[in-house]
């Protein structure tokens, strides 16, 4: 297999390294070859920059293409925004040879040149196609036993003719993933739409933003779970920014947010603090006594 870039993006650096500590866990313990994207730059995000510039977008995305082409890796992305920024960047400038030569001329500047000799993952694809629930399943040491509400996020479905892992109404692929785990994906009303924050909706309307979070939250209470899990940064910060601002106008939920890095740290055996389980604004006590519980219980169990 070939070595994997990791692209971190902006946000899990600067606002959730527990996911970033969990995922290089995750990764050395699966023995997957990876290194840092080091120069990297923001993807850019989709939603804003490709919306106001396309060559602006497309020339930044593709310096970041070329770093990971120089060293001839794949790019692993744990961001739905950066991996549609990413691949999608990739697939038009592999096909539009008049894009890509204008993008060309602006690398040139750098010293840089697209080639799209490489590949572009998203880490929920890379676990499901090139490893397999299967796989995973036999690599789990601890059980979650949780009730969680599985949390696609817009880019990790759309566009469909782009994504090709099993539609966008429907898709199950996550949820599998997710139950690997030993957790339960419990069914929610309104699963596949927004988190509300993408596409420059929380920056520009914060109070649309968060009544589209609202609508989630409900839904995903009223199904009983404990927790929420995503593949995206950007959703993980809106639902846990957004439950804090939510709180604000008495509204009060206390939902988890756990990044999929996270529960599949957690299933392979490292503790809550190893996997920054509880670096979020949300902090819920019977959750975080339950996960040291299962933790110690399967300690016991297997020692
Ligand atoms: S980088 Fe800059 S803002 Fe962000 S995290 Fe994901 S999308 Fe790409
Ligand atoms: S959902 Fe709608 S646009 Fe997105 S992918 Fe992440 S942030 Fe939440
Ligand atoms: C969402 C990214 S993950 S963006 O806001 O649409 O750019």
């Amino acid at each position: 297999m070939k070595e994997l870039s990791l692209f971190l993006g902006c946000l899990i650096p600067n606002r959730y390294p527990g996911i970033e500590k969990a995922t290089k866990l995750v990764l050395d313990r699966l023995g997957i070859r990876w290194s840092e994207l080091k120069e990297a730059s923001c993807c850019p995000a989709p939603g804003v920059f490709r919306s106001f510039d396309r060559i602006t977008w497309l020339t930044l995305a593709s310096r970041n293409l070329v770093l990971a082409e120089k060293k001839d890796n794949d790019i692993l992305t744990l961001c739905n925004g950066c991996f549609s920024s990413l691949s999608d960047a990739n697939s038009i400038l592999r096909s539009d040879i008049s894009l890509r030569n204008e993008v060309n001329m602006h690398l040139k500047k750098i010293n840089k040149e697209f080639l799209g000799t490489i590949e572009v993952r998203h880490i929920i694809e890379f676990f499901y196609r090139d490893l397999g629930t299967d796989k995973l399943k036999k690599e789990i040491e601890k059980p979650l036993e949780l009730r969680t509400a599985v949390h696609y996020g817009c880019h990790m479905l759309k566009p469909t003719r782009e994504r090709k892992l099993g539609g966008a109404e429907c898709p199950v692929f996550f949820d599998e993933l997710v139950e690997a785990t030993g957790s339960l994906s419990v069914p929610y009303e309104g699963k596949t739409s927004c988190c509300g924050a993408g596409g420059g909706v929380r920056s520009a309307m914060l109070e649309t933003s968060l009544k589209m979070t609202e609508y989630k939250l409900e839904r995903m209470k009223k199904a009983g779970v404990e927790c929420i899990v995503d593949a995206c940064p950007f959703c993980h910060l809106q639902y846990d920014g957004g439950q804090v601002e939510l709180a604000k106008a008495g509204k009060l939920y206390n939902l988890p947010v756990v990044h999929y890095s996270q529960l599949l740290g957690l299933a392979l055996g490292y503790t809550p603090e190893e996997v920054g389980l509880f670096l979020n604004e949300i902090r819920n006590p019977e959750f975080e006594a339950k996960m040291e519980a299962i933790w110690r219980k399967n300690l016991k169990s297997s020692g």
